[in-house]
C-alpha cells in the first residue's frame, strides 16, 4: 500500500528501512524534517549536532565503525562541513554514507541560492537528485548501495519543492541493520599527504567507474516520444518539463554527477532540438558543451536566479504563454516579524533608538533588520555577528572611531559557530558589545533542541549548557544577564557595555514564546488614554492594530494574539496599556 508522503518524510523512511543505524545533521530549511522523522520513527539512533561539520565528522566515524549513516544539512550547511566533505572523499567509507543536502532555489527561507551540485563536481562524490518523493525513498536504498560498491561517500540532493511536497511511496522489504567491522586501516583513514597523494589518484579512478555506471544504471532513464525536441532535465526540473512539453522526449537524470556522457550524446542526436532544463547553475550545460555537444536552449533562456516553472520552459522555448491565472499575484505582502511575545522585540526597540552599528547573524532576529525596527545592519552567515565585529572595531580603531558595534546572536547560532569568533575577540583583545540571545532554542528552523535547551533530538533529558559560564571560560570578563522585556533596564545595560572598553557580553534568558509558550495576562488599551499617537507600532507586533474612536484612530489589542510581554506598554507615554480587567491571572 502506498503512503502520501513528503519528500523528506520518504527519505526518514528509507533511511531505516535500509538497514541504516546513524544520523546526524544540523537544522537548517529546507531539511529539517528529515532527522526529526527519524526521531519520530524511533527505530534508528538519531542526533542533531552542533553545526553541520560536527555532523558530518560524526557520520564519517560512525562509517568507519561500520554501520550505514546518513548527515543532513541545508545548503549552506555544506559549506560549514565542506572541510570535512573534500578529505572524506579521499578516505572513503566502510559502510555506506550519505551527505543529504537540501536546496532553496528561489531563496524561500535561506540567506543564498547556492547550488550544491557544484559540491559533487568539486568533491567528485556521485550525487542523487530525485524528482518526487518514491525516488527521494529510492534513492537512498540505491545511495548505500553506490556508496559501499565504490568506496565513497554520496550525496542525495533535495530541493525545496521535493523536500516538502507530498507523493504516493511504496515501501520496499526492509533491511536488517548489519553492523561493519570496525577495523584499523592507516593509509584509507589518516590522511598524510603520503597517503593523500595514493588516495587522490583511487577517486580520479573512482570517478572513471562512475562514469561508466552512470551509462547503464536505471536511475538515469530515456523516455523517447516526438523527436522535434528533446529535454535533458533532473529533480524537481523534470515535472515542471513534463507539464509544460508533456509530448517531448526527455533525458531524465537520477544520477547527476557524474554524467552519462554517451548516454547523452546519443540521445541529443535522435532530438530536432536539444534543451536543457536545471534550475540555478548550468552545471550540466557547462558540461555537456565541454564534450563538444550542441544545445539549442539552456541557460540563455532560463535565469540562474530562482526556480523554474512549466511556464519559464514555455517561454525559454519561445511558446505563446498565457499568463497563469495566480491567486497569489493579488494578496497583500505580508512580511516576516517578531511572533508576539518574541523578546528579540525588546531588544531590537532599544537597539533601534539608540542608533549603534549592529553586527547581525541567523536567526529569528535577523527580522530587526526590516523596517521600522531597522536595528541590523550586516547578517552574512552563522556565527558572523561577532567576527565581523571585531573586525569592525579594530578598524574603527585606526580610523579614530570610538563608536563600538553591537553583536547579536542566538544561542543556537552562538553553539554553532559564534563560540570560536568570541573566543578569537577576547585572545585578540576585541571591543566590541556583543547580545546573546538565549532563548534556549533553535527557533528560526521551527524550535529545535539545542546544547542549551536540555534535551536532545529523541526527546530525552540532557545537560544544559549555562552560556554565561561558557563565555566566562572563554576568557570575557564582562558578562551580565539582562531581561529584555525590560526596556529601561536593558537600555542601561547596554550603554553600560557601550561605555566599558573591551569585550562586554550580555546575556538575554528569555525562552522562544512559541516552544514554550510562557504567556503573561493579555493586556487592553484604555481609549480614554490612548491619543493615536502610534508611538507602540513600532515595535511591529501583530497583536497591535488600529480601530475608529469618534474621529479619531486609536490602537486596539487582539486578545486571541496578544502575549502580554509588556513591550509595547513600556513605550506608551499616556500609559494607556495596562492589564485587561479579568485577566490579572492569565
Ligand atoms: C550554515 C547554516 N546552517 C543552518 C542554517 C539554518 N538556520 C538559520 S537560523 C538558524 C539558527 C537559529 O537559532 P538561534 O541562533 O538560536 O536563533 P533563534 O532563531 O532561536 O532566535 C539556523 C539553524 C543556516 N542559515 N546556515
Amino acid at each position: 500500500m502506498k503512503k502520501i508522503i513528503s519528500g523528506n518524510e520518504a527519505i526518514a523512511l528509507s533511511f531505516g528501512d535500509s538497514g541504516g543505524v546513524f544520523a546526524s545533521g544540523y537544522p537548517g530549511t529546507p531539511s529539517t524534517e528529515v532527522l526529526e522523522e527519524v526521531a519520530r520513527i524511533g527505530e534508528v539512533y538519531c542526533e542533531w549536532a552542533s553545526n553541520e561539520k560536527v555532523a558530518l565528522e560524526a557520520v564519517i566515524g560512525a562509517s568507519i565503525a561500520g554501520g550505514r549513516c546518513l548527515s543532513t544539512m541545508k545548503h549552506v550547511g555544506v559549506n560549514v562541513a565542506a572541510d570535512a566533505l573534500m578529505t572524506l572523499t579521499y578516505t572513503g567509507v566502510n559502510a555506506g554514507l550519505i551527505l543529504m543536502v537540501s536546496d532553496d532555489p528561489g531563496q524561500h527561507s535561506s540567506q543564498n541560492e547556492q547550488d550544491s551540485r557544484n559540491y559533487a563536481k568539486f568533491a567528485k562524490v556521485p550525487m542523487l537528485d530525485p524528482a518526487d518523493s518514491q525516488e527521494a525513498y529510492d534513492f537512498v536504498r540505491a545511495g548505500f548501495e553506490i556508496s559501499e560498491q565504490f568506496d565513497t561517500p554520496l550525496m542525495l540532493r533535495t530541493t525545496t519543492r521535493i523536500a516538502h511536497a507530498k507523493g504516493g511511496v511504496e515501501q520496499k522489504v526492509k533491511i536488517k541493520p548489519v553492523v561493519g567491522e570496525w577495523v584499523k586501516n592507516v593509509p584509507k583513514y589518516v590522511m598524510l599527504p603520503n597517503y593523500g597523494k595514493i588516495k587522490h589518484v583511487e577517486v580520479e579512478a573512482r570517478l572513471l567507474k562512475l562514469k561508466e555506471f552512470a551509462e547503464t544504471t536505471s536511475l538515469n532513464r530515456i523516455e523517447m516520444d516526438d523527436t522535434d525536441l528533446g529535454i535533458l532535465t533532473s529533480g524537481v526540473s523534470y515535472q515542471h518539463v513534463k507539464e509544460a512539453c508533456p509530448n517531448a522526449s526527455v533525458l531524465k537524470l537520477g544520477l547527476v554527477h557524474p554524467l552519462p556522457e554517451k548516454m547523452i550524446r546519443e540521445f541529443s542526436a535522435k532530438v530536432k532540438r536539444f534543451m536543457i532544463v536545471e534550475e540555478m547553475d548550468g552545471i550540466f550545460e557547462e558540461q555537456i558543451r565541454a564534450m563538444g555537444i550542441r544545445v539549442d536552449v539552456g541557460k540563455d533562456r532560463i535565469s540562474y536566479c530562482g526556480e523554474v516553472s512549466p511556464d519559464i520552459i514555455r517561454a525559454a522555448l519561445g511558446d505563446a504563454i498565457t499568463k497563469s491565472a495566480s491567486p497569489v499575484a493579488d494578496l497583500p505582502q505580508r512580511p516576516p516579524t517578531f511572533c508576539p511575545g518574541c523578546a528579540h522585540r525588546g531588544l531590537f526597540t532599544i537597539l533601534s533608538k539608540l542608533n549603534v552599528f549592529v553586527s547581525g547573524d541567523i536567526g529569528c532576529y535577523t527580522l530587526g533588520a526590516l523596517p521600522p525596527i531597522s536595528a541590523m545592519h550586516s547578517s552574512i552567515c552563522m556565527g558572523a555577528s561577532i567576527s565581523a565585529a571585531h573586525g569592525m572595531a579594530k578598524v574603527n580603531a585606526i580610523a579614530g572611531r570610538t563608536e563600538k558595534p553591537v553583536a547579536v546572536i542566538g544561542d543556537s547560532t552562538f553553539f554553532h559557530s559564534g563560540m570560536t569568533g568570541l573566543l578569537s575577540l577576547a585572545y585578540n583583545a576585541g571591543n566590541a558589545l556583543v547580545i546573546i540571545m538565549d532563548n534556549r532554542t533553535t527557533a528560526m528552523t521551527g524550535g529545535q533542541d539545542n546544547p542549551g535547551s536540555g534535551q536532545v533530538l529523541k526527546g530525552e533529558i540532557s545537560q544544559q549548557v549555562n552560556i554565561v559560564d561558557l563565555v566566562k571560560v572563554l576568557g570575557i570578563e564582562h558578562v551580565v544577564e539582562i531581561n529584555s522585556y525590560n526596556l529601561a533596564e536593558t537600555e542601561a545595560s547596554i550603554k553600560k557595555g557601550l561605555e566599558t572598553p573591551g569585550p562586554y557580553v550580555l546575556v538575554d534568558k528569555n525562552p522562544c514564546i512559541l516552544r514554550y509558550r510562557v504567556k503573561q495576562p493579555m493586556l487592553s488599551v484604555d481609549h480614554q488614554k490612548c491619543t493615536g499617537c502610534r508611538v507602540c507600532l513600532k515595535v511591529t507586533c501583530v497583536a497591535l492594530g488600529l480601530v475608529a474612536d469618534g474621529d479619531k484612530m486609536k490602537v486596539q489589542i487582539d486578545p486571541n494574539i496578544c502575549n502580554g510581554c509588556g513591550v509595547c506598554a513600556q513605550l506608551c507615554k499616556f500609559d494607556a496599556m495596562s492589564v485587561a480587567k479579568g485577566r490579572e491571572k492569565q
